[in-house]
């Protein structure tokens, strides 16, 4: 697929779809929130929130306050990001400008006085918090992070149609790395070739630090590609993801490099893989609407404790999804305790793994959209 593809996307999402999506988000967020103003700051990193509200897909808005109420947004921002903001500002949204911090507290006081305000405590570092209650002086803050979450965990088509762009990308680079892997190169150069794929493949970065572990360093679930060299009957772990328009997927294959069908270490590592994969069709059948969170874990644990005649017990070690959107980690989380009850515009990874220490570790893992029908896997 090439750029034209992404390029009507990116066109159509900034002329139409955007404000249509941000007034329902807004919608959203109020039903679930007790506040009737919203404040979200960005510092050097930008709040997933800000991003969701505004639907800017480039600038930093570093120090920039979006101020949201129930039939309005307004962005007080600086010279130096004036122009990157006019240029993708949705029709509604109103653009301030302010010269000085002094004309940035009194306009923030005007705006807020008498509100009860949301701030995301998730996120908001705790000098931008004595900030807005000593010298913009609001007087009722609650934390809007939960009801935040509550509105972000069901995507809207916008979103939908951007994930399933960030699926195929790193999809893509999956199904064709293994063609570059050689003995004798390391996982830190195996993990800059994947990269390099997904980005000719459209992605703008990778979605996060991608994993790529061999042998035994797989049993360790988020280990961080180094130096070690990759030998023939090998385990080879990849977990990745594209970051395309604010969006991210994140997924992971298994692959055995050069495998020796013969030796006891294929035949171990291919019954792992078996019961991984039968644990993650039994997940994603009860991944549909109604469903209870934990339901989806337990039965992904189940599925793997009793594989093999009980050999992998235990060695399940974390939870079988999480939310996927803005974020990777999108805020979400299916465990063991979870109460979510699944709803239909959900995006859940489903990722059971199996990690068997100084040997080595599987995990298979794909995004799946919670549908009226059940789901669809990205
Ligand atoms: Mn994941």
């Amino acid at each position: 697929m090439g750029c034209a593809r992404y390029l009507t996307c990116f066109g159509a999402f900034i002329k139409g779809g955007i404000t249509r999506s941000i007034k329902s988000r807004l919608k959203r967020f109020f039903k679930n929130s007790k506040a009737d103003s919203l404040v979200l700051v960005n510092t050097s990193t930008p709040d997933p929130n800000f991003v969701y509200f505004t639907c800017f897909a480039s600038g930093l808005c570093e120090n920039n306050f979006l101020i949201i109420k129930k039939n309005h947004v307004k962005l007080f921002t600086n010279a130096l990001e004036y122009d990157t903001v006019m240029a993708q500002k949705p029709m509604e949204m109103e653009v301030i400008k302010t010269e000085s911090s002094q004309e940035l507290v009194n306009k923030l006081r005007d705006e807020l006085k008498g509100k009860t305000v949301g701030l995301n405590y998730g996120f908001l570092p705790i000098g931008y918090y004595n900030f807005l209650k000593d010298k913009v002086k609001i007087r009722k803050a609650i934390d809007a992070a939960a009801s935040l979450t509550a509105t972000r965990v069901v995507k809207d088509a916008d979103e939908i149609k951007m994930m399933s762009s960030c699926a195929r990308m790193v999809r893509y680079a999956l199904s064709n790395i293994m063609q570059f892997a050689k003995e004798g190169m390391t996982e830190k150069q195996l993990a800059a070739i994947f990269n390099d794929i997904m980005i000719k493949h459209g992605a703008q970065a990778p979605a996060f630090k991608t994993i790529v572990s061999f042998g035994k360093n797989s049993a360790f679930p988020h280990h961080f590609p180094d130096n070690t060299v990759l030998k023939k009957n090998e385990i080879v772990l990849i977990d990745a993801g594209a970051k395309y328009m604010n969006y991210r997927s994140d997924m992971t294959r298994t692959f055995i490099f050069k495998p020796d069908k013969t030796s006891v270490t294929y035949k171990r590592v291919a019954a792992m893989i078996d019961a991984v994969k039968k644990a993650q069709r039994n997940a994603m059948s009860l991944m549909k609407e109604g469903t209870i969170g934990k339901e989806v874990h337990l039965y992904a644990e189940k599925t793997i404790n009793e594989a093999n005649g009980g050999i992998y017990n235990g060695k399940f070690i974390h939870s079988i999804s999480h939310s996927v959107g803005i974020e990777t980690h999108d805020g979400e989380v299916l465990n063991r305790n979870s109460k979510l009850v699944l709803k239909s515009g959900m995006v859940f990874s489903c990722e059971p793994g199996i990690y068997l220490p100084g040997f080595g570790g599987v995990r298979i893992e794909d995004d799946v959209l919670i549908t009226e029908r059940g789901n669809r896997v990205l």
